[in-house]
């Protein structure tokens, strides 16, 4: 076992739904601490640093245009193994393939662009939660 820490957004698709409360129940029940929770529409600076990785591909550009749409909800959560707990929980990228029960699977669907809308992010390493932690909450 190991204690970690991961960051979570509820993206612009799961605020606008009024899914919030719905995500942090299923973090909860699962047993994870919510350490710190903020309420923000990104800047395309922070939004660019997060998703640094996927520069260059074809659907960062939109990706970023989609993310800075309206209110995110930034969470920190910690538990052991959560990285991979709440990947789990998230269910695979595309909500059109994500299981059943999964939070994608259960929540999210194309609308119109496929893959983008998918409810939430999840980092999938203790590297990727440490460096995206300092962007969206500097000082934790
Ligand atoms: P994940 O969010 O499951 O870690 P990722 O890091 O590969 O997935 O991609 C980051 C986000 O980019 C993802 O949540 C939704 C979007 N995305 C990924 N692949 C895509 C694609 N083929 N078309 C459109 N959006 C995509
Ligand atoms: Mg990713």
């Amino acid at each position: 076992m190991s204690t970690e820490r991961s960051l979570v957004l509820v993206k612009p698709d799961g605020y606008a739904r009024g899914l919030t409360g719905e995500v942090l129940r299923r973090i909860e029940a699962k047993g994870y601490v919510l350490t710190a929770l903020q309420v923000l529409t990104p800047t395309t600076e922070m939004l660019a640093a997060h998703y640094a990785e996927h520069e260059g591909k074809p659907f960062f550009e939109p990706l970023v245009a989609f993310m800075s749409s309206g209110p995110v909800t930034a969470v920190v959560i910690e538990g052991d193994n959560c990285i991979k707990g709440f990947r789990s929980l998230a269910g695979a990228t595309n909500p059109t393939e994500a299981a059943p029960g999964s939070i994608r699977g259960d929540l999210g669907r194309d609308w119109g662009r496929p893959v983008q809308e998918n409810i939430v992010h999840g980092s999938d390493s203790p590297e990727s939660a440490a460096r995206e932690i300092a962007i969206w909450f500097p000082g934790l």
